[in-house]
């Protein structure tokens, strides 16, 4: 693998609208983050993305874009992102920003001039297709928010457009090299401007299966996953291959693809030696479980899934590119509410998961308040629900039979608002966020979890963010952390997740994954522990006694 200096670093995703709000009208800017900047170089953070800032109508909080060169009034303006750019940079901090270009706003001027005249330049900047009462629609494809992916054409009953995600999302058409254009020159203008590079939204999306054809349906709705269509669509390569020529390539641009359900033969055009991306997400985790029928399908995650989704996604990678690591971020759930049983939930567990994944090679990404432990807010009613996509799997729930208390328990998991929710700053009125009414309300818990009751205790999940990452940066084990392979250690022993990291050094990380005290074998005498969760632990006649989520990282001593 030809190493890069992006490798070493910490990246941490910001979600503006919730981070931090310096003008009291309830939603999170640029100032907002503008001032936190030491707060992110205090804990170690050196790559910053920043979600949607543009503007737009926010049909999709920021994903439905309707300017590209401009930013949206509500999170301030282009001065300030200019000196945000600018203050990043004095810190060492590089900013990148989400490229949504499977789609725009149906409030973008392409779409409205595309809607004056669909047979005109901008007609073929979308897939407009002529449509009439009575036909079948050109798919049966679903949207990722529901219902299927056509919509009238505003000012035509004779034409629809395809919209994968919201009615508000045209998508854009691809195949047309005038519309690649325009998105070239765009991310040209903000890499010129500065910018760090782009984390590539729903980027898988932009080939689309053509001819347009049906596949069978999956629910009474007649309609079947959009994910049949991407399993077949073939050809990305060609137009994420000239983007990267074309922009990112030349300005030495960073770039994190978000890329679900990618062919292990795929890895290296994504991430290799010349791959499209700098590096790109591994969903492996948070894809687990799903089921075509809806969020109400879904199962828990177990450890043991979990330890095998990391283990296959880094056997996967090896020793090809860099996976992008997460627990959570804007569309997931809080990770330690997702993959640690609600009853085990503690300090110890959290900090478990936190060092099982921080540990795994790769690029690891903290989601705003990931480093508090965070948690998701209760569900309490359906009209408290801001997210469109568990408004629309709450009505599949409702359809598939549950009663509305069973509909809205099993939104509870994956209602993107679970991570939306306000930093929590410190104990005074809504968490220190904003000074006005949030947004979004604050989560209940925010009196005991937040920063203010973190910063100065050597025992909180900050700190211990802070330590892992002092280890990955620290001179003496860098090189083992970044590069070390990466081998799993008695994969087998049930609700133990283990592993080598074997570089210059060899380390062992290994968690006890349950409420109940395991021990594992050790494969050598423990040389010096770099991390425990807790205080000390036991080895006797060469077996290592855990705690119930305890989590270590030691070297070995040479045998
Ligand atoms: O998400 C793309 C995506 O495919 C999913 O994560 C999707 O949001 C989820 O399945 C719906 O429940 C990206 C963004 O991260 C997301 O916030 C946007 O809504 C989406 O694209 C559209 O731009």
């Amino acid at each position: 693998m030809i190493r890069k200096s992006w490798h070493e670093k910490v990246a941490y995703q910001i979600y503006p609208k919730s981070f931090c709000d310096s003008n009291g009208d309830g939603v999170g800017d640029l100032r907002g983050v503008i001032r936190k900047l030491d707060y992110l170089k205090g804990l170690g953070v050196d790559i910053v993305w920043l979600s949607p800032i543009y503007c737009s109508p926010l049909a999709d909080q920021g994903y439905d874009i309707s300017d590209y060169y401009s930013i949206d009034p509500l999170f301030g303006s282009m001065d300030d992102m200019d000196e945000l750019l600018t203050q990043a940079k004095q810190r060492d901090i590089s900013i990148v920003m989400d490229l949504v270009v499977n789609h725009c706003s149906d409030e973008h001027e392409w779409f409205q001039k595309a809607c004056a005249d669909p047979d005109g330049r901008y007609g073929k900047f979308f897939y407009i297709r002529d449509w009439k009462e009575g036909d079948p629609l050109p798919c049966n494809w679903r949207s990722y928010f529901g219902g299927p992916c056509w919509e009238k054409l505003p000012g035509h009953d004779d034409k629809i457009y395809f919209h994968a995600f919201h009615k508000k999302q045209p998508d854009l058409n691809w195949e047309n090299p005038d519309l690649r254009e325009e998105v070239y020159k765009m991310v040209n203008w903000w890499l010129d401007k500065g910018l760090g590079g782009f984390r590539l939204d729903a980027i898988i999306n932009i080939k689309k299966l053509l001819p347009f054809r049906d596949f069978p349906a999956d629910r009474e709705d007649g309609l079947c996953s959009i994910h049949r269509m991407l399993e077949q669509a073939t050809g990305i390569g060609q137009f994420l291959g000239e983007m990267r020529d074309r922009t990112f390539a030349p300005h030495n641009a960073f770039t994190v693809g978000e890329v679900f359900n990618e062919k292990p033969e795929d890895i290296p055009d994504f991430i290799g030696a010349n791959g499209y991306f700098s590096s790109m997400f591994d969903f492996a985790e948070t894809i687990l479980n799903h089921s075509d029928k809806g969020w109400y399908d879904q199962a828990p995650v177990t450890a043991e899934q979990y330890k095998a989704a990391c283990f296959q996604s880094q056997e996967k990678a090896a020793d090809i590119g860099f996976l992008s690591n997460l627990i959570e971020n804007h569309d997931e759930s809080r990770g330690v509410c997702r993959y640690i049983p609600e009853e085990d939930l503690s300090l110890t567990s959290k900090k478990l998961l936190a060092g099982l994944y921080f540990m795994l090679r790769g690029l690891p990404w903290i989601y705003q308040g990931q480093e508090l432990g965070m948690e998701n807010p209760v569900v309490r009613d359906i009209s408290q629900v801001n997210d469109i996509s568990a408004l629309d799997q709450y009505q599949v729930a409702l359809d598939a039979g549950l009663s509305p208390a069973q509909a809205l328990k099993s939104i509870q998991m994956h209602c993107r608002d679970n991570a939306r929710t306000p930093f929590q700053w410190d104990a005074t009125a809504n968490a220190g966020f904003t000074t006005g009414t949030p947004w979004l309300p604050v989560n209940s818990n925010y009196k005991t979890l937040n920063l203010a009751a973190q910063i100065d205790d050597e025992d909180s999940v900050y700190n211990w963010y802070r330590k892992l990452i002092r280890l990955r940066k620290d001179p003496v084990w860098k090189e083992t952390v970044v590069y070390g392979e990466l081998i799993p250690y008695l994969a087998k022993q049930k609700n133990l997740m283990a592993y080598y990291r074997k570089g210059e050094k060899t380390l062992l990380v290994a968690g006890n994954f349950q409420r109940q005290p395991q021990t594992m074998a050790l494969p050598a005498p423990v040389g010096e522990v770099l991390l425990n969760n807790l205080d000390g632990f036991q080895v006797e006649d060469g077996q290592l006694c855990l705690e119930g989520y305890q989590f270590v990282v030691f070297s070995l001593e040479e045998k």
